[in-house]
């Protein structure tokens, strides 16, 4: 029988319920970076889990920095976003997408399907971190213009593409051909000019560049660039065009806004100056420098004072592969060798541990990388106008109770 009462305690379960899916609908999870003003949002964009915003038109997103600790490769759902211009593709027909090769360059001009491209051409496959110029630019002192990136701007992924070699192999290149330029599905709405970035034509050709239609053993996810994008090993992700529908090879430098003034450095060995000044002479930001993390351990972290662990973290550099990586738990006043971790090849993160057993206290805990032609990070951090290639060896300070 359908008392009053039940009635009236239906609409209220309803209205109570109707009040918790409002809440959860509304409240904002959010996460605090190590940053000033370093509250961001949380939110799960199509394909992605929820990530750290920096921006949301264009979305540019950050992985949480725990990621790193689950695995050596990232999840393509937690691989980090960065788009300059807001025109950005929210849907691409991959059946009909197709790739342009021209230039004044090339002697033959020709077009490629995504199944051509698929079928035409032997696939290869490469382990190599994307990262962005200015991951943790948020960090730089004194501070710098631009996102203010943590150090989530960065993710390593298992690519499967066709080298861009064996694709202009079929354009017939003229003598004169200098540059390669990428361009994508993405437009300029606000001035900045449409993305393009450019290759010298060595480099272009050095069997490595790919032309990347997978990720992870999946399709692209839309934000990384679906169908296919170009992946430029060891090199900043600003060359890894995604969308890419238009590349063309030229007879010159190409000088559009991206390349010149955008994302170059000081032209010198450190592509480093003093605060505060301004580079006398600068080039395209290249290659990354050698990078290091603990990825078990959050700076403040609390831990039981006499009990082991294990500390885990990753290192990579721009190719040349980690040799070794050094650890301190004294605030960097002595240094022992870390183990190095599973070898996914000289583009990928390398992990390494070492066994902490701490005593009652505070502990400074640094770790510090080489590369295989002995490049190292610097302790104390470098600067430079634009907030690119931060790389100073990371302080990770712990209590143990
Ligand atoms: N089409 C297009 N490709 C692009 C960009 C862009 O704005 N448009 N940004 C570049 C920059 S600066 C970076 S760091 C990488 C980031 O790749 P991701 O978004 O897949 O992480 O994409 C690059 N490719
Ligand atoms: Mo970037």
């Amino acid at each position: 029988m359908d008392t009053s009462t039940n009635r009236l305690r239906r609409r209220l379960l309803a209205a109570a319920g109707l009040a918790s899916l409002t809440r959860s609908a509304f409240a904002q999870a959010t996460v605090e970076l190590p940053l000033i003003n370093g509250r961001r949002n949380l939110v799960a964009y199509p394909e992605k889990r929820p990530l750290i915003v920096l921006t949301s038109r264009p979305p540019q997103l950050e992985t949480p920095f725990e990621v790193f600790d689950e695995g050596l490769v990232t999840p393509n759902d937690a691989f980090f976003v960065r788009y300059h211009n807001a025109g950005i593709p929210t849907s691409v027909d991959g059946d009909k997408h197709v790739v342009k090769i021209g230039g004044n360059a090339v002697g033959k001009p020709f077009e490629l399907t995504m199944a051509e491209l698929r079928t035409q051409f032997k696939p290869v496959e490469l382990v190599a971190v994307n990262q962005c110029s200015g991951n943790s630019r948020g960090h730089f002192t004194p501070r710098v213009t631009g996102g203010q990136l943590s150090n989530g701007a960065m993710g390593n992924a298992r690519w499967t593409g066709v080298p861009l070699k064996d694709v202009l192999a079929r354009a017939e290149l003229k003598n004169g051909a200098r540059q390669v330029t990428f361009d994508g599905l993405d437009t300029a709405q606000f001035g900045g000019g449409d993305f393009v970035k450019s290759l010298d034509m060595n480099h272009a050709m050095d069997g490595e560049v790919m032309l990347a239609y997978q990720m992870n053993g999946a399709n692209l996810p839309m934000l990384n660039g679906y169908p296919v994008r170009l992946v430029v090993p060891g090199y900043y992700g600003t060359y890894w065009v995604k969308h890419l529908s238009d590349i063309q090879v030229i007879d010159q430098v190409y000088e559009g806004f991206w390349m010149k003034p955008a994302y170059r450095v000081p032209d010198n060995d450190c592509a480093c100056i003093e605060p505060g000044t301004t580079p006398t002479a600068t080039r395209p930001i290249g290659r990354f420098n050698v990078r290091s993390f603990i990825t078990s351990l959050k700076d403040g972290a609390r831990l039981t004072a006499g009990r082991q662990i294990l500390v885990r973290g990753i290192a990579f550099d721009g190719g040349q592969g980690i040799r070794e990586v050094a650890y301190s738990t004294d605030g960097a006043q002595t240094w022992r060798a870390a183990l190095l971790g599973e070898d996914l090849g000289r583009y990928s993160f390398r992990p390494f541990s070492f066994a902490f057993t701490p005593q009652k206290g505070t502990h400074d805990l640094r770790v510090r990388a080489w590369n295989r032609s002995g490049q190292s990070q610097p302790m104390e951090a470098l600067w430079q106008p634009a907030g690119y290639m931060r790389n100073v060896v990371e302080r990770v300070v712990i209590t143990a109770v």
